[in-house]
């Protein structure tokens, strides 16, 4: 529809099916494993959160012009274009209440019903909503997740959990405060699943993460990483993250023969995010995706969003992408669609056991 905040590739491949279609993707029970949540705010939220803002004169200059370049769809030449995005958005979410407004729009948009579906399902059945705590001069990092942890929290029935974001470019003392408060906050019963590792992919020594994912692991936390997302990750950088032994994968596009080994006996899901891929343009074609490759091999996957703002998609516009026919979509049969979402809903991780 014309109100539609989703445009592009998803946008596209919706376009393209019947309303049928769209109606069996819209029914299809899904998890989504993998959304930021600062890359996910809805644009009108962020513009809200500008005008609110306490001290409108201490917020850089270029956050309005950011919110309207973001409104008008972002063109990136290459993927480390994608990281300078944040600093805007990141100066309206650095206080507990802007934080909490947030995380509220980024959880109703994926677990309320959805505006345009004409039965009003919600975008996902689930959502583990990742986050990268950060420091601010209005909150430590553990009040940050506990802002975020608040609002998750008020979804009853387990329809949300928070994965606990780890970026690469924090330094190893950091990166300890961060697992283990994430650790502390699991053990006090509060619904957190599991950590991440994200951020530049090529930023950061990751010889100094290897403890911190052991020991998120050994307190029952999933470990998802971000890992081979860019041509110029090395071979070196991808087995060392492999044998933190992760339970997922973000994106994995670029493994070579080794590294695929370990994933394919570890069965280790891999999160595929299809239009950020295109977008951040680290994939071509979805005719060169590596999907098609999991898929042919009966390897467990999970289809996510990543960046709704930033990358206008959705989730069932990302499902799209799998049913629409080429070269729109991948052309899969609705049976398959059905297979794909199975797998995203059985790679949850665990979530605590009441206390
Ligand atoms: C790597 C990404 C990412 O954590 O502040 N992030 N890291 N690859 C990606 N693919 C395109 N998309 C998002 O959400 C925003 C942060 O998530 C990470 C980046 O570190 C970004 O700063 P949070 O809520």
């Amino acid at each position: 529809s014309s109100s539609s905040s989703i445009a592009g590739y998803a946008a596209a491949a919706l376009a393209s099916l019947t309303a049928g279609q769209v109606e069996f993707l819209r029914a299809l029970p899904k998890a989504e494993l993998h959304a930021h949540l600062n890359g996910c705010i809805p644009v009108p939220t962020l513009r809200k959160l500008a005008a609110e803002h306490s001290d409108a004169a201490s917020l850089p200059e270029n956050v309005h012009a950011g919110i309207d370049q973001l409104q008008k769809g972002v063109v990136l030449e290459e993927i480390h274009d994608f990281f300078g995005l944040f600093p805007a958005i990141y100066a309206l979410t650095s206080n507990p209440e802007a934080l909490a407004e947030a995380a509220r729009a980024v959880l109703a948009l994926f677990l309320e019903s959805d505006p345009e579906a004409p039965n009003g399902q919600s975008q996902a059945a689930y959502l583990e909503l990742r986050t990268t705590p950060r420091e601010s001069a209005h909150m430590t990092r553990r009040r940050y997740l506990e802002t975020v942890l608040d609002e998750v929290e008020r979804y009853p029935g387990e329809r949300a959990a928070l994965i606990v974001s780890l970026d690469r470019r924090m330094d190893a003392k950091v990166a300890e405060e961060v697992v283990d408060v994430a650790v502390a906050l699991r053990n006090e019963g509060r619904r957190v699943v599991g950590v991440d590792l994200c951020g530049d992919p090529l930023a950061g020594d990751m010889k100094e993460f290897e403890g911190h994912f052991s020991k998120a692991k050994q307190a029952g936390l999933g470990v998802t990483l971000h890992i081979a997302e860019t041509t110029e990750n090395t071979h070196e950088d991808t087995l060392r993250l492999l044998s933190f032994k992760p339970d997922r994968l973000g994106h994995a596009t670029f493994l070579d023969v080794d590294a695929r080994d370990v994933v394919f006996s570890n069965k280790a899901c891999v999160e595929i995010c299809l239009s950020s891929n295109l977008l951040c343009k680290t994939v071509s074609s979805l005719d060169e995706h590596h999907l098609k490759h999991y898929l042919e091999c009966n390897h467990p996957v999970a289809i996510c969003t990543d960046d709704t703002l930033p990358f206008r998609n959705s989730l069932v516009g990302e499902y799209a992408l799998l049913l629409a026919q080429k070269p729109l979509g991948l052309g899969l049969s609705e049976q398959e669609v059905v297979r794909v979402a199975g797998m995203s809903m059985t790679s949850r991780f665990a979530l605590p056991t009441a206390q």
